[in-house]
C-alpha cells in the first residue's frame, strides 16, 4: 500500500476552473455533463471511488466512437474525450491508499489515454504516467527479488545462421561520410550504403546500453501494441496490447508457446521518453525537405526469426541497428514487376514471395530479379532510398530503430 495522490496533485491543474472541458457540438451535452461531474468529483472529494464509475461512462462512451469506421475518420475531439476519460479513471483509481496493481491499472489506462487518445492539458497523462512508473519502481525494489544470474542465461539470443553474403551483391560501406558525399553518392543517385561509426555516440550503446533488463527497467510495466504472427502477411497475423515485459516473457524468453510476435511500432519513442533520449535524428536527414517533427521513428524489437515481408516505404529510410544481427535484402522499384505486389490496395506495397523461399512455378520472374544484400551488425545504419524494397530477418534477438524522413 502506498500514497501517490500528492505526487498526482502536482501535476494537475490547482483549480477545477484551471481544468477546462471545451469541446465543440460534436461532442453530446449529456458527456460533457457527465465529464463535468468527474471533474468536479477529482476537486471536491479527492478522486472518491464513485470516480472509477463516472469515468469509465465516457471512456466506453468515447470507445465505442473511435472504434466506429476507420481510424482516419475518428474526430481527434473523440479522441480528446477519451483522454479526458482516462484522466479522471487514473485519478480516481490513486485517491487514498493504493495497492501495487491500482497502480498498474492507472499506468495501463495513462497508456491507453496515450496510444489512443490526443494530447491534453499539456501532456498530463505523459506526466502522471512518469509519476506513477516511479511509484512502482519504488515499490518494485522495496519488494522483488533482483533478476538472478540463470535467468539471464534464458534469453534466447541465439538463432539461424546468417545467409553467406555474395560480395557481388554485398550492400557498400562507408565510414562517416561528409554529408555532400552523402548526397551526391547515395542520396540523389538513391543508392542504398550502410553508414558506419554514424551512432556509436548514442547513449543506446554507451549509458545505456540496451537490453532485454534495461528495457523491462524504463518500460516493463508499460502497455505497447504488439504484432503476433509470423509475418503481417499471415492470415493469422493480428495485433494486441500487451505490456513489455509480458512481451519479454512470452516472445522473447517463449514461455507458453505463445508464437511470434514483434515489438514494431512508431509510438513508442513518443510513449517512453527515456527511450528515445538513448538515440539521436542522424545528421543526414537533414538534406531532407521535411521538418524534424515530420520524422517517423519507428522501433523493432523482436526474438531471431522475426521476419518483415518484401515490402516498400513511401520516404527514405536510416534503419539503425541497435542490438542483433539482421539479414536484409534490397530491390530497386525498377525490379517491382518481378517481385510481384500484391493486387490489394492494402498490401499494394508488399510483395507476395517468400524471399528466401521464392515458389519459381507462381513467381517465376522472381528469380530474375536483381538485388542486394547485407548482414546488418550493431552500430551499422542502412541508408534504404524511397520506395526501395527491403525484405528483413533477424538473425537473434535485435532491435533496430529506423528514421522515416523526406
Ligand atoms: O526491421 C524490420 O523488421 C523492418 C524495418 C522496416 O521495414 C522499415 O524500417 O521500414
Amino acid at each position: 500500500m502506498a500514497q501517490v495522490w500528492p505526487d498526482i496533485l502536482t501535476v494537475l491543474p490547482v483549480s477545477e476552473a484551471e481544468l477546462n472541458l471545451n469541446f465543440s457540438e460534436k461532442i453530446d451535452l449529456s458527456l460533457v455533463d457527465i465529464l463535468k461531474q468527474a471533474r468536479n468529483q477529482l476537486y471536491h472529494k479527492n478522486g472518491t471511488r464513485d470516480g472509477v464509475e463516472t469515468a469509465q461512462i465516457v471512456l466506453d462512451f468515447s470507445w465505442e466512437k473511435l472504434n466506429t469506421g476507420t481510424w482516419r475518420d475518428v474526430a481527434k475531439e473523440w479522441r480528446r474525450v477519451y483522454s479526458y476519460g482516462c484522466l479522471f479513471k487514473v485519478t480516481a483509481l490513486c485517491c487514498g491508499e493504493v495497492s501495487q496493481l491500482k497502480i498498474d491499472e492507472a499506468i495501463k489506462t495513462c497508456d491507453m489515454g496515450l496510444l489512443m487518445g490526443a494530447s491534453i492539458l499539456d501532456d498530463v497523462l505523459q506526466k502522471l504516467v512518469r509519476v506513477l512508473q516511479n511509484k512502482a519502481k519504488a515499490w518494485q525494489s522495496k519488494h522483488t527479488e533482483p533478476i538472478v544470474e540463470p535467468e539471464r542465461k534464458k534469453f534466447k539470443t541465439e538463432c539461424d545462421p546468417a545467409p553467406m553474403i555474395n560480395p557481388a551483391k554485398a550492400v557498400p560501406r562507408i565510414y562517416c561520410p561528409s554529408l555532400e558525399q552523402f548526397r551526391t553518392e547515395f542520396l540523389d543517385p538513391l543508392r542504398p550504403v550502410i553508414l558506419e561509426g554514424v551512432i556509436d555516440h548514442w547513449p543506446a550503446f554507451k549509458e545505456h546500453p540496451w537490453s532485454i533488463d534495461y528495457l523491462r527497467t524504463v518500460a516493463g510495466c508499460r502497455t505497447v501494441p504488439v504484432e503476433v504472427g509470423s509475418r503481417y502477411t499471415d492470415e493469422a497475423w493480428s495485433q494486441t496490447l500487451i505490456t513489455v515485459s509480458e512481451f519479454i516473457e512470452h516472445y522473447i524468453l517463449g514461455k507458453g508457446n505463445t508464437g511470434k510476435g514483434y515489438l514494431a511500432q512508431h509510438q513508442l519513442f513518443d510513449q517512453i521518453p527515456e527511450l528515445k533520449e538513448d538515440i539521436r535524428i542522424p545528421d543526414y536527414c537533414c538534406l531532407g525537405e521535411g521538418e524534424e517533427d515530420d520524422i517517423t521513428i519507428n522501433a523493432w524489437f523482436g526474438p531471431g526469426g522475426t521476419v518483415s515481408p518484401l515490402h516498400q516505404d513511401p520516404q527514405q529510410n536510416f534503419l539503425a541497428q541497435v542490438v542483433g544481427r539482421k539479414y536484409i535484402r534490397l530491390y530497386s522499384t525498377e525490379e517491382t514487376e518481378r517481385l510481384y505486389p500484391h493486387q490489394s490496395q492494402l498490401l499494394h506495397n508488399t510483395s507476395q514471395v517468400d524471399v528466401e523461399s521464392p515458389d519459381a512455378t507462381r513467381f517465376p520472374d522472381f528469380l530474375k530479379a536483381s538485388y542486394q544484400e547485407c548482414v546488418l551488425q550493431p552500430g551499422d545504419v542502412l541508408f534504404i532510398p524511397l520506395k526501395h524494397w527491403h525484405y528483413v530477418r533477424s538473425l537473434e534477438l535485435s532491435f533496430s530503430v529506423s528514421f522515416w524522413w523526406a
